[in-house]
């Protein structure tokens, strides 16, 4: 058994479910262009960029638009997704989710997000566990999006914590990948048929605590 002395969450789809506000925006935004959107596409977006979000949908609807009005576009969609997070409230936190955090920083176990999102730092505080975070890595620290491993080693980076000694809580293929790129052991939170690859999937932090991730990755 490995030693783990630091753990690094993604945000979307393993501390909080912001998918459906994103799909709404999306849609929101899909529906003005005339491009069907639906939340099987929307599978398609997790973890991914805003700019390569855009360009997917774009894709579905056989678009293209010069960069100057897709950064309109992106920053529209981003306007009514904003509306959504100022009304979130703290109590939207995934299950289970700020007693496993706080269980971590008892132990002495650097917490670190790592997240493709630019208003990770936003939702945080709506949810108002911001201070259980040693460092936060978002999309507006890194350049390179995930599966490139940027992120992931960014954050170890800022716990001083090597790769090999880190855990990446991933609910996306592209953030299972850059936890793999980097080095680090990941746990799929999600379905094991999706997370195939992970070092070990759990549907969620209800019932998991930090003894059982030192006795089964
Ligand atoms: P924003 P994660 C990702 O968050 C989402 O999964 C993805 O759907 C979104 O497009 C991306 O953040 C960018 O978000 O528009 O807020 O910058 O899963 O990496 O925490
Ligand atoms: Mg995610």
């Amino acid at each position: 058994m490995k030693k783990i002395t630091a753990c690094l969450f993604d945000l979307d789809g393993v501390l909080v479910d912001t998918a459906k506000y994103h799909f709404l925006a999306w849609k929101e935004l899909a529906d003005e262009l005339g491009i069907e959107f639906t939340e099987t596409h929307n599978e398609l977006l997790k973890g991914v960029s805003r700019m390569d979000s855009l360009d997917i949908i774009l894709n579905l609807g056989k678009m293209d638009l010069p960069q100057e009005a897709k950064d309109e576009l992106a920053a529209k969609k981003n306007r009514v997704y904003l509306e959504y997070i100022l009304k979130m409230k703290e109590d939207e936190i995934l299950p289970g989710v700020k007693e496993f955090l706080m269980d971590l920083r008892n132990q002495k176990i650097g917490v670190a997000l790592g997240s493709a999102s630019k208003n990770a730092q936003l939702i945080l505080q709506r949810l108002q566990i911001e201070n259980l975070f040693d460092a936060i890595i978002d999309g507006t620290k890194v350049s390179k999006a995930k599966p490139d491993p940027e992120v992931f080693l960014k954050g170890a980076e800022a716990l001083s914590a090597k790769p090999e000694e880190c855990v990446v809580f991933e609910d996306a293929i592209a953030g299972l990948e850059a936890a793999l790129n980097a080095g680090m052991r990941c746990v799929g939170v999600g379905s094991p048929e999706t997370l195939h690859r992970a070092n070990l999937v759990i549907s969620g932090f209800d019932d998991f605590h930090p003894e059982d991730l030192l006795q089964k990755i």
